[in-house]
């Protein structure tokens, strides 16, 4: 039988147990747009207690300068304006190159708006602002969670933000800049043990993953195999994968932990490995438990790769399949 992308994203499926992550953006998603940033402000600034961001490089900063060039010029009235536009995905000049930016370049542009709002040059909150209760009910079920799904919250908010620039098409695409690259907050982990796994495709990832090696990592997949991030729909093909990785992928510490092997009736293999992901922007401040789904057809290739964010740490030992 074939593999479909279909049925390998149901293996292991009790992994998706479901995770606050989702639930907790879809009360955020319901506030109104001056209480989804103050929101933001008051959860980003509590997490600032504990745990900062690492300032984003020059690098990265360039490709968001004009933009916060234009902000820092405007009066506050205006500024909150551009913001309220960002947060509502208005179709405006800057909501839409916003919307063009690659992910870490979103987070950039708020890390630094962030900052100047904390130096008091831009207006955090509208003035006259009122909260409502509902802020105070994300606030608390966003306390609820770890410090990895706490960041996730915070970076898929600001991912969805922009003008949705996916139907504007090809011609309208500005030029493709080149993807800055994060520095390891850790030097590369040279061999990779996984408790429980042996399979070469599996360890030769990680290896490639964590020296930021994309191309041996892409060569490891099948032509038509797939790459399934968290709460996102599968990759499809070398090509894709590769842009992604280069986006997002970078600077990433994968330090998978156990698994488990299973070897399917047409020669094809399924695996769960259970470990801990650290991102560049918080080092090792912040781990997220996450599982990896793999797929592996009869020839050694990874055919599909599913990356899930575990629902608590306890997750990390549901190696079961039912
Ligand atoms: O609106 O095997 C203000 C893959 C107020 C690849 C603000 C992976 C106003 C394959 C405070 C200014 C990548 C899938 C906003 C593995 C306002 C693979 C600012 C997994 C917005 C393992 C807010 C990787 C700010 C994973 C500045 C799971 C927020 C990676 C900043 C996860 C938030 C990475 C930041 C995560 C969040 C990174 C910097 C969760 C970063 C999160």
């Amino acid at each position: 039988m074939a593999l479909t992308i279909q049925s390998a994203q149901n293996i292991f499926s009790n992994t998706q147990v479901p995770s606050q992550i989702p639930a907790t953006i879809a009360l955020f998603d319901q506030l109104s747009v001056d209480d989804q940033l103050a929101y933001l402000w008051f959860a980003y600034t509590e997490m600032g207690k504990t745990i900062t961001p690492a300032a984003p490089g020059a690098a990265r900063l360039q490709l968001a300068e004009s933009l916060l060039n234009q902000i820092k010029q405007m009066s506050a009235e205006e500024q909150t304006r551009v913001m309220r536009d960002i947060a509502s995905r208005a179709d405006s000049p800057i909501s839409r190159s916003y919307g063009f930016f690659s992910v870490n370049t979103k987070l950039a542009f708020w890390y630094e708006l962030g900052e100047l709002m904390k130096q008091g040059v831009v207006a955090p909150i509208p003035t006259g602002y009122q909260m409502s209760p509902g802020v105070q009910l994300v606030l608390e079920a966003t306390k609820k969670l770890d410090p990895g799904q706490q960041i996730t919250v915070l970076r898929n908010t600001v991912v969805n933000m922009g003008f949705d620039t996916s139907d504007l098409g090809p011609s309208s695409y500005p030029k493709a800049v080149e993807e800055p690259a994060f520095t390891r907050t850790a030097p590369p982990v040279s061999s990779v043990k996984i408790d429980g796994i042996t399979e070469p495709a599996v360890l030769g990832y990680i290896e490639a993953m964590n020296a930021d090696n994309f191309d041996q990592a892409i060569s490891l997949f099948t032509p038509d195999g797939a790459l399934q991030p968290p709460f996102q729909k599968p990759i499809v093909g070398h090509e894709a994968i590769a842009k992604y990785m280069r986006e997002e992928a970078q600077g990433l510490n994968m330090m998978p932990q156990k698994g488990i092997c299973e070897n399917l009736s047409d020669g094809s293999k399924q695996l769960k490995i259970t470990g801990v992901v650290q991102t560049p922007w918080f080092g090792v401040t912040v781990g997220m438990n996450i599982a990896w789904r793999f797929l592996i057809n009869p020839e050694g290739k990874i055919f599909f790769v599913a990356i899930d964010m575990l629902a608590s740490p306890e997750e990390l030992l549901n190696l079961r399949r039912v």
